[in-house]
């Protein structure tokens, strides 16, 4: 044989070993790689496929299945071509069609949980609540090809491994931060993110609503806030703030996908864009002038005077009739020019105001300090001992330790955006912890859950966020799902390896960390 014949044979068997790669049919449900890691995965060595026939049968009556039914078929129809529809009529479901149904009794499945059995002719999800059979959907697009995810009109064939997966969560929070006050994230970036949060089962978006540099949500009775307060932001650019309208419509776009948004508004300190605002809030009765830096810890509202009260009580009264979610957030992180002696009585007060307008308060790990009330929230972030307090007094902790947890932190000294004072996160090293095994004092009773924040003094647009977000996201949405005995590193390496694809298919910008072999490495 001639050099060039052996390349063009070589070439061409090529060709056709990554074809038949391309197109191997899936028996093994075992193999499939999905996040988070699901709590048990039964194979039985068929295939299911999807054909032009398909459809997606949900029970008759209700409203809720019904758009259940019709997310996944949006998520479906445009790549797959097959124009699945969602019958609701009572009829049932023949050859290589999707059931979902609600049923009782299979109490470990809890309220999130869901069951999914695959033969070769049905793929059927029970679930307790509707709750369960959307998390049950995320799971049948991971078992599809990646090209599923693509919005333009792709191959078959939609072929699924058969067998059984049972699956719920080990936390009932399950969270992201985004923080739209150093710089402003409009409402399509954050119901993007939204749709992200989804496909990894993540129920829980807190919102940090306000900052030194900007004030991002309306508030009727005290407009300026939004007007002269989010009017800029880090570096100087021109900010911008959510309409209530705006905002009611992110709650509801978050809960049609499961996810409770939980609205912050950081205080006593962290209130720049507020005492830029209003002059009657400062000690002094000046207003301050608008920042675009990037310092933490100067601003404090008048803990003494009525008036901040009052814009407490206002401020929280709307933020309340606009949530639906059960939790506010208070802040009360770094208030380093607040005395101690004032920090105390401000958040207990500021705690009954919350109480009164019938929400739950959730406050960064430093209010444990005051006295806390029954069913407060302590978010750990920087101190153990902060944490411990909040423990000892009965409540509850939100795990966002910064030093695994800050989406925020840079990869490594390389990374073009992010900080690095709680330490480089690279991938495996935020994936890699237990909350609650990290402090001995918080244990698996005391926890709710996890969050990961994105602070955004370094980013400013989708692409820069992204960067940071993906794909350490996943990991958090894993910690927060899979038990702490399922998971290990090496073997969530190559199950993320394989999302890789599937995140560039989503349209994801995320970042290719050299601890994972991504598949088909550009
Ligand atoms: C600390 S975390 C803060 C934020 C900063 C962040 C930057 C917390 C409760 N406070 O104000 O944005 O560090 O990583």
């Amino acid at each position: 044989m001639k050099k060039t014949d052996i390349i063009t044979t070589a070439l061409a068997s090529f060709a056709l070993l990554s074809m038949t790669a391309c197109s191997t049919t899936p028996t093994d449900m075992t193999k499939a790689n999905i996040i988070p890691k699901p709590v048990s995965v039964t194979a039985t060595g068929e295939t299911f496929t999807l054909t032009p026939n398909s459809d997606i049968y949900v029970q008759e009556g209700m409203d809720e299945m019904l758009n259940i039914g019709q997310y996944l078929a949006d998520k479906l129809n445009p790549s797959t071509g097959l124009e699945m529809k969602v019958i609701s009529d009572g009829r049932k479901p023949g050859k290589g069609d999707i059931l979902l149904e609600l049923s009782s009794g299979d109490s470990l499945l809890g309220d999130e949980g869901y069951e999914m059995v695959v033969t070769g002719k049905l793929l059927k999800i029970t679930a307790n609540k509707p709750a369960g059979l959307f998390y049950g959907v995320q799971t049948v697009r991971q078992l599809l090809p990646a090209k599923v995810e693509l919005t333009t009109l792709q191959e078959g064939p939609w072929e699924i491994p058969t067998g059984t997966i049972r699956d719920y969560p080990v936390y009932s929070y399950r969270g992201a931060m985004r923080d739209v006050a150093r710089h402003f994230f409009g409402p399509d970036d954050i119901k993007t993110f939204i749709d992200q949060m989804a496909a990894f089962k993540m129920n829980a978006l807190h919102l940090h609503l306000s900052d030194d540099q900007g004030w991002r949500i309306e508030i009727k009775s005290w407009p300026n806030l939004a007007l002269h307060g989010g009017s800029t932001e880090v570096g100087g650019g021109e900010g911008g703030y959510y309409t209530q309208e705006q905002y009611s419509d992110i709650v509801k776009y978050a809960q049609d996908r499961y996810i409770i948004i939980i609205p912050e508004i950081d205080m006593p300190g962290h209130t720049n864009a507020a005492l830029s605002s209003y002059p009657e809030l400062n000690i002094g009765g000046k207003a301050t002038e608008l920042y675009t830096g990037i310092k933490v810890g100067f601003s404090t509202l008048d803990t003494k005077s009525e008036v901040t009260y009052k814009f407490v009580d206002d401020v929280f009264r709307e933020l309340a009739a606009l949530t639906p979610g059960p939790y506010l957030h208070i802040g009360g992180d770094e208030s380093h020019v607040t005395k101690l002696e004032d920090y105390i009585p401000f958040i207990n007060r500021v705690q009954d105001i919350v109480t009164a307008h019938g929400k739950q308060v959730i406050g960064w790990d430093e209010i444990a300090l005051a006295t806390l009330k029954p069913d407060v929230i302590v978010q750990y972030w920087a101190r153990a001992d902060n944490a411990i307090k909040g423990v000892n007094q009965g409540a509850k902790v939100l795990m966002s330790p910064s030093k695994y947890a800050y989406i925020d932190m840079k990869y490594d000294s390389t990374s073009i955006y992010g900080l690095n004072w709680a330490g480089f996160i690279e991938v495996d090293h935020g994936y890699n912890w237990d909350p609650a095994s990290l402090v001995p004092e918080i244990k698996r009773d005391n926890i709710i859950g996890i969050e990961a924040p994105l602070w955004a003094e370094t980013v400013s647009n989708r692409e820069e966020a992204e960067y940071l977000l993906f794909p350490r996201l996943l990991g958090y949405a894993e910690i927060g799902w899979t038990p702490a005995e399922q998971r290990s590193w090496d073997e969530y390496k190559l199950r993320l390896a394989a999302h890789g694809e599937r995140m560039e298919a989503m349209g994801i910008k995320f970042y290719r960390s050299s601890k994972v072999e991504w598949a088909g490495q550009k």
